[in-house]
C-alpha cells in the first residue's frame, strides 16, 4: 500500500477509537465537573430535545452552578425540575440560565422538565 493509503486507514482508524470514546466515556459516564478555585462546581447543560450531559458528576460539599442553556422553544424544555431540592425554574427560550444548588449529601439526584419527560442525573459524589 502506498503512504496515502496507511494515511486513509490511519484516518480511518482515529475516527472509529473517537466514535468509541464518545459512546462509551463521553456519554456514558457523564460529565464531571470542574470545580474553580472559589469551591463552585460549573456544569454547562445544552438543552434541546433533551439535556446533554444527561448525567452530570459534581464532588460533595461544593456550590454546584448548573447553567442550562437552552437552544430550543419546544415547550416541553420550559421549566427544570430538582424534586429533591425543591427547585423548579423557568428557562427562557434561547438563553442561559444557571441554577444554583447546594448537595449536602452524596448520591444520585434527578432533575427533569416540567412534565417529567426530560430527564437527567446529577451524581453527588465523595472525593477524597
Ligand atoms: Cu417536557
Amino acid at each position: 500500500m502506498s503512504a496515502a493509503d496507511w494515511g486513509v486507514v490511519a484516518a480511518g482508524l482515529t475516527l472509529i477509537a473517537l466514535i468509541n470514546w464518545y459512546f462509551f466515556f463521553s456519554e456514558g459516564d457523564g460529565a464531571t465537573a470542574a470545580v474553580s478555585s472559589g469551591g463552585v462546581a460549573e456544569v454547562p447543560i445544552l438543552v434541546r430535545g433533551g439535556y446533554s450531559p444527561a448525567t452530570v458528576r459534581v464532588p460533595r460539599v461544593t456550590r454546584v452552578r448548573l447553567v442550562f442553556d437552552r437552544q430550543e422553544d419546544s415547550s416541553c424544555s420550559e421549566e427544570v425540575v430538582f424534586p429533591d431540592f425543591g427547585v423548579r425554574r423557568f428557562l427562557p427560550a434561547h438563553e442561559k440560565t444557571s441554577v444554583e444548588l447546594t448537595p449536602t449529601a452524596a448520591g444520585t439526584y434527578e432533575f427533569m422538565c416540567g412534565m417529567g419527560m426530560l430527564r437527567g442525573t446529577m451524581v453527588v459524589e465523595d472525593r477524597t
